[in-house]
């Protein structure tokens, strides 16, 4: 029996392949736990294991190190999924490739802006909705006369189709460009409620109207943006490279902001404490919060740090809970460089189209660390900022709550899922 343990973000479609395919095989596969994307994928002992650093990436219990989301489903999958025949095999083959070059670049590139993933761009969006509507066409003509792709049972061509346009379903084809593949969404409709994709990818609900595009700094997608978005140009490359742009072209700005000197430390001129913040991360990966929150309270240094209770501002327009979650993963992305002052644990309460986000910070001084340096002032702004009180009883029990990613938000919505910024 395969098993093994998968690296990978929250609600990533290449790793819900991965994970759906498990389902159908009875494979045991275990997401890590403690990932956090563009920090534990750049370690040397990831980049050893998988040099591309990146997710999603799979070690199986006897060590095997396998990346590429197609490969891993493959070697996760079972005989079912892989196709019964050399010709099935060759079509299977043949469809996740399809999924990879005819769909996915004009699935990201129609819908990250959407997601504030990259910059809207109307003649880029305008040309993937026509390489889409050409890949959707050969799609439908094909699913007039099957019902699945490959053979009569599913296989790993359906789930990674399927997985591959979720996003475009969800969001972006309205029913007026669904229209004329209704071969399609009958297909994407039965695969996304087998019971073994259903489990992984949760209820889909197609798009009733094209999402709009959003800021890409992590903002709320209104007007309110804007000027923020103008005043940062180089953010919106630098977030965009590291999503991997999928139809734009290299750019040379980029090659410039890298070779920009490395700013000061903002931090430089603040007096040394005794509370060493790494080893308390560390105590906080390798142990039960149990354990690392009495920790916490036993070494934070008062005198030199603060606690700050933080929420977004614009809940009412969050959508779906892996788009909150990619505003959280931004935001950390975009404080790198605040990492190693600052520890934060954000939560994202609720459920898709209802849903809020709050966290805890804890940072060295006292004042609003985002002050202190021009390149973390892209999302503070959406957020409401409270210093707390670290001696009082109500503090320690949001430090808690949050710590362990418990509780529930102002307005009763649960926990979904929590990210450490560490
Ligand atoms: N072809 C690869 C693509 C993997 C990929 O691009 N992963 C992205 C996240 S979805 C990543 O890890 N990017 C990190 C980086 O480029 O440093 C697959 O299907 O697994």
């Amino acid at each position: 029996m395969v098993s093994g343990k998968l690296y990978t973000y929250p609600n990533n479609f290449r790793a819900y392949k991965v994970l759906a395919a498990a389902q159908y095989s009875g494979a045991k596969v275990e997401v890590a736990k403690d990932f956090v994307f563009g920090e534990t994928n750049k370690t040397d002992a990831f980049l050893k294991k998988f040099p591309m650093g990146k997710v999603p990436a799979f070690e199986s219990s006897d060590g095997a190190c396998i990346a590429e989301s197609n490969a891993i489903a493959w070697y996760v999958a079972n005989e079912q999924l892989r196709g019964k025949t050399d010709i099935e095999r060759a079509q299977v083959v043949q469809w996740m490739g399809f999924a990879d070059s005819e769909l996915l670049p004009a699935v990201c590139a129609w819908t990250f802006p959407m997601q504030g993933i990259i910059q809207h761009n109307k003649q880029t969006t305008e040309r993937a909705k026509e390489e889409l509507r050409r890949a959707m066409a050969a799609l439908n003509a094909h699913l007039l006369t099957c019902t699945y792709l490959v053979g009569e049972r599913v296989t790993l061509a359906d789930v990674a189709v399927c997985c591959t346009l979720l996003s475009a379903y969800q969001l972006a084809m309205d029913p007026e460009f669904r229209k004329p593949y209704g071969n399609v969404t009958r297909w994407f409709n039965t695969i996304v409620n087998q019971p073994q994709v259903k489990t992984i990818v949760g209820e889909v609900k197609l798009c009733v109207k094209t999402a709009d595009p959003q800021p890409v700094q992590g903002g709320t997608g209104g007007k309110k943006d804007k000027k923020k978005e103008e005043k940062k140009p180089k953010e919106d490359k630098k977030k965009a490279k590291e999503e991997k742009k999928p139809q734009e072209e290299a750019d040379p700005a980029e090659e410039v902001m890298a070779a920009e000197p490395k700013s000061k430390d903002p931090f430089a001129g603040m007096p040394k404490s005794s509370w060493d913040m790494d080893d308390f991360k560390r105590f906080y990966s390798n142990n039960d919060e149990d354990k690392s929150v009495p920790y916490f309270w036993e070494k934070f240094d008062k005198e030199n740090f603060s606690i700050w209770f933080s929420e977004y501002k614009y809940s009412d327009e969050l959508g779906q809970i892996f788009m909150s979650c990619n505003l959280v993963g931004g935001m950390f992305q975009r404080l790198e460089k605040l990492r190693k002052n600052a520890f934060a644990s954000v939560v994202v309460f609720g459920e898709n189209n209802n849903s809020s986000i709050s966290g805890i910070w804890v940072w060295r001084g006292h004042d609003l660390a985002f002050e202190l340096s021009p390149d973390w002032q892209i999302d503070f702004e959406s957020y409401s900022w409270k210093k707390l009180d670290a001696n009082s009883e109500e503090t320690k029990k949001m430090v808690n709550d949050y710590f362990k990613w418990e509780g529930a938000d102002s307005k009763g919505r649960k926990v979904n899922q929590g990210k450490i910024f560490k």
